[in-house]
């Protein structure tokens, strides 16, 4: 599996290069001795934080020497792991739909689908015969910050626990001349995939903390077009957050522009940008909280799943030509099923807890550990968009 992971990997370096010519030469690739570093030896820290559970404090001590229930055997670990309790947001369609079919249908999951239409999430659910019992919809529009605080509220009145997170909704306005804007004024992107996400999973790390399940985490979904680093990355117009003078300013379109980076509008631009921020605040998450908690934070590119909702406001000729081109020409292009047993892995494979981690997935469609581009992982700028951010969003 190694050589062909490599190897796959060089053969897109290569693809790559040949078609622009990039600075950095990690692109969409990794190493050998990288994706061996992730193997998976979480005993020290989990132990540590089972500790910290116990005593209700967290403080620098040694670590404890109990199993891990992750690391117990198959049989064992039946009997005593619990169905884990799964938040996905923007289960509506696309990859969410696919994630949460996923992971309903092993019965070892209730998710709770966090969408902003019912209706929509209802039908989808019924129709991708996703089973009864293990799913919930609870209303969530992202794009108000009531509404994300409601949600909070409303999911912790359920009662349920919360053992993962999933920030996976997002809009994408390619064809927009004018910025649209969120309850609060934000522009709808950043507004959206970015602002919206990030107040859900400051709130509701305290609910991931107090959950009991052996392997926490809390996932955001990043994408290639956001890295610079790779050839989708730089199809114009490329993501560019610059010194946030936009979002400082509350990327409002009145006093302030409506883009980060303080520019003129440009919507998939904006989609881009709020992509960086989405997998910046990951690796901000790891760097603040992952030690204390325990909790795997990670991102991931599913893959081009070029056939979803997300490109509804793009013209018809490219919805009609993106597919076969992703399907023939790049070859990127994966079905909504795969990119949901992609992110269902990220969520439950027992392999996969490293935080602070992006995944990708090779042509064998086996994960490894990708790099992002500079500026997707940037930590001044991680702590910067964390700062603006809490800002904005009302907690700071
Ligand atoms: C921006 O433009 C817009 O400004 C913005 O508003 C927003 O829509 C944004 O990201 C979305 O796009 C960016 C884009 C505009 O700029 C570029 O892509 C710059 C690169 C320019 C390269 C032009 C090459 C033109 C050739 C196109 C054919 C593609 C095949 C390449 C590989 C060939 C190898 C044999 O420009 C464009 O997007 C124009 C190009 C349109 C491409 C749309 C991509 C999907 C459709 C591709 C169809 C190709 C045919 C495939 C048919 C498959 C049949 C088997
Ligand atoms: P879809 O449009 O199919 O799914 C997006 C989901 O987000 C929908 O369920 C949508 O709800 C929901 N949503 C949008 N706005 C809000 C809101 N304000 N509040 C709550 N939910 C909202 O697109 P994808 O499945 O493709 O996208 C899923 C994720 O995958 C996104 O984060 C995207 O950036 C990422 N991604 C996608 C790629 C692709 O090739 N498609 C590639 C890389 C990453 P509704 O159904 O009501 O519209
Ligand atoms: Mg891109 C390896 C080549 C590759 C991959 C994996 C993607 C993924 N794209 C690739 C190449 C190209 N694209 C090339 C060569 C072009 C110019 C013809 C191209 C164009 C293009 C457009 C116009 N691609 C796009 C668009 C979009 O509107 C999509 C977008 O940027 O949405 C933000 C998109 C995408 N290409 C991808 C992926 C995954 C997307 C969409 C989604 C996303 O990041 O969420």
């Amino acid at each position: 599996m190694a050589t062909s992971l490599l190897s796959s990997a060089l053969s897109i370096h290569k693809e790559g290069k040949s078609i622009v010519s990039l600075k950095e030469t990690s692109f969409m690739g990794t190493s050998l001795s990288e994706h061996l570093k992730s193997e998976f030896n979480p005993t020290i820290l989990r132990s540590k934080r089972e500790f910290n559970q116990r005593i209700g404090c967290v403080r620098a001590q040694t670590a404890v020497t109990t199993t891990p229930e992750v690391n117990r055997s198959a049989p064992e670990r039946k009997k005593t792991l619990r169905k884990g309790s799964v938040v996905i947001t923007g289960a509506s369609s696309g990859l969410g739909l696919a994630t949460a079919k996923a992971l309903a249908e092993t019965g070892k999951w209730h998710v709770i689908m966090a969408c902003r239409d019912f209706l929509k999430a209802e039908r989808a659910a019924k129709s991708a015969g996703m089973p009864k019992e293990n799913y919930t919809i609870m209303h969530l529009d992202l794009a108000s910050l009531d509404s994300v605080r409601q949600f909070v509220d409303n999911f912790r009145q359920s009662g349920r626990p919360l053992d993962a997170l999933v920030c996976n909704a997002a809009v994408y306005q390619p064809t927009a001349k004018d910025p649209a804007f969120t309850a609060e004024g934000f522009e709808l992107s950043v507004g959206t995939n970015h602002l919206g996400h990030f107040l859900l999973s400051r709130l509701l790390l305290d609910d991931l903390n107090k959950s009991d399940y052996p392997s926490k985490r809390l996932i955001i979904v990043g994408s290639i077009t956001g890295n610079t680093n790779t050839l989708a990355g730089n199809v114009p117009p490329k993501a560019n957050l610059g010194d946030l003078r936009g979002l400082a300013g509350g990327l409002n379109g009145l006093n302030s522009s409506s883009m980060i980076d303080g520019g003129n509008f440009d919507g998939a631009k904006a989609y881009k940008d709020s992509k960086v921020c989405n997998m910046l605040t990951m690796q901000e998450f790891h760097r603040r909280y992952h030690e204390e908690t325990g909790i795997t934070f990670a991102s991931l590119y599913p893959g081009c799943i070029a056939t979803t909702g997300l490109f509804r406001e793009h013209i018809p000729l490219f919805r009609l030509l993106f597919p076969p081109f992703q399907k023939y020409i790049t070859k990127g292009f994966v079905s909504e099923e795969e990119s949901g047993k992609r992110l269902a892995q990220v969520v439950s494979d027992p392999s996969l807890t490293k935080s602070g981690v992006y995944w990708s997935w090779n042509k064998d469609s086996a994960s490894f550990e990708n790099q992002l581009s500079q500026e997707a992982s940037d930590v001044e700028k991680a702590r910067k968009v964390w700062e603006v951010s809490e800002k904005l969003v009302g907690l700071a």
